[in-house]
């Protein structure tokens, strides 16, 4: 039985639980649900009406990281994506939180919506807003990103993990919108997308977001 996860690919909490699906080699398939312009058959999946939502098994979940925790569980031969050390599982699921919140916050609100939101609604883009953030609210969460690796080639543990994938799967949006930091700026942050970038199944995935309508 498949597990259907609805949402939209240039959601990043959509591309999170996508990536984490195709590194463990899950049987899922993906539904197109806009927040945007499907809000009532949203608010039947999910009560906070966002995206994604999971149906499986006759089993419906919300939230990527509620998700992600249930495919790690529930699929334990898979590729574990949750540090076994201590230290390594607190400092994974840290910066996913960050990403989740710090990262996704700066970058919904002031690149993404006024770029891609706005002409949904009707609206015309906003690129002084995206000058603001990229200039005055971006560079300290890159930055304090870029110290976190410290020289590691994966934010906890020796492998690639949640942390990766969460942050890897905020900065995506702003390659859409044409709005990366040069590599110079936030030379180990920059490498670390760029090794997430080059692994196959998350390449593959990139084409298929820069088809999307
Ligand atoms: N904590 C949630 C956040 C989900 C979220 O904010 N999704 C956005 C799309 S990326 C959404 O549905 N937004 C709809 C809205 O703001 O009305 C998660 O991790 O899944």
């Amino acid at each position: 039985m498949p597990i259907n996860i609805h949402g939209s690919p240039l959601s990043p909490f959509t591309r999170k639980v996508t990536i984490v699906a195709l590194e463990m080699e899950l049987d899922f398939e993906s539904h197109d649900l806009n927040p945007y312009t499907s809000a009532e058959k949203l608010a039947a999946l999910n009560p906070l009406k966002r995206i994604p939502v999971i149906e499986h098994d006759g089993y419906t979940l919300a939230d990527s990281s509620a998700i992600c925790s249930y495919f790690q569980s529930r699929f334990p031969g898979s590729l574990s994506l949750l540090p076994d050390k201590p230290e390594d599982l607190g400092k994974a699921l840290w910066i996913e939180e960050y990403a989740d919140t710090a990262l996704f916050d700066i970058i919904s609100k002031g690149v993404f919506k006024p770029i891609f939101v706005n002409p949904l609604m009707g609206k015309a883009q906003d690129f002084d807003t995206v000058r603001d953030t990229v200039v005055n609210k971006l560079p300290e969460p890159l930055a304090y990103l870029n110290g976190q690796l410290d020289g590691r080639t994966w934010y906890a543990g020796d492998q690639i993990s949640i942390a990766d994938i969460a942050v890897y799967a905020q900065l995506v949006n702003l390659e859409h919108a044409q709005q990366l930091p040069k590599p110079e700026e936030h030379p180990a942050m920059m490498a670390h997308y760029r090794r997430l970038q080059c692994r196959s199944l998350e390449a593959g995935l990139f084409k298929s977001e820069q088809a999307y309508p």
